[in-house]
């Protein structure tokens, strides 16, 4: 018992401390079911239009206050998105796509194409490129991704953003 208590605390310790370790990343590739794969960088992020976005408080699942993100700018994923094309010739077929985001650390939340290019929330999913006093190139959060408008802000808070890979549901006969 003694053994399996000292275990587990050093298992949750070197948890804790590989979570203050993610190194905050710089770009990230859009890949999968697209005809050219692209790497997205701090660099060309700086092209699209910027918004301003009204402060946000993150909450848990439990609907929990994490912390409160202001002076907030963005650009629109959805415009980053569209220079992904998807192969897929039939745009009925559009509805079937969606987005898998996966950070460095290895959290993944996932987005479908109708939401992010057929609906409100893709006009409040952004890349946040300025947030409380600190720009893209110095924020900790490397690149985030997040929907303000969301019940529970916490879950599609992405931080350290990696990839985001395309892929299609398949349909059943
Ligand atoms: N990369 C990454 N982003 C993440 C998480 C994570 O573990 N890794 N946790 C999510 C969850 S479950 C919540 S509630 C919020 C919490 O935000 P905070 O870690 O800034 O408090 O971040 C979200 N974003
Ligand atoms: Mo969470």
């Amino acid at each position: 018992m003694k053994y399996l208590l000292l275990f587990l605390t050093v298992m949750i310790s070197l948890q804790v401390s590989a979570q203050k370790a993610v190194t905050p990343t710089q770009q990230f590739t859009i890949q999968g079911k697209v005809k050219q794969p692209i790497i997205i960088t701090l660099t060309d992020l700086e092209k699209y239009p910027t918004v301003n976005i009204p402060d946000v408080v993150i909450t848990n699942y439990l609907g929990e206050a994490r912390g409160k993100l202001t002076h907030l700018k963005g650009i629109l994923l959805k415009d980053v998105l569209q220079k992904a094309e998807l192969i897929e010739a039939n745009p009925k077929l559009f509805s079937t796509f969606y987005y898998v985001l996966t950070a460095a650390d290895g959290y993944s939340v996932v987005y479908s194409w109708n939401e992010l290019l057929n609906s409100p929330v893709g006009e409040h999913t952004f890349i946040i490129t300025a947030k409380n006093d600190e720009s893209l190139k110095t924020m900790n959060d490397g690149i985030l991704v997040l929907t303000p408008i969301d019940f529970v802000t916490g879950r599609r808070h992405v931080k350290w953003l990696k990839t985001i890979e395309v892929k299609q549901a398949t349909i059943d006969q």
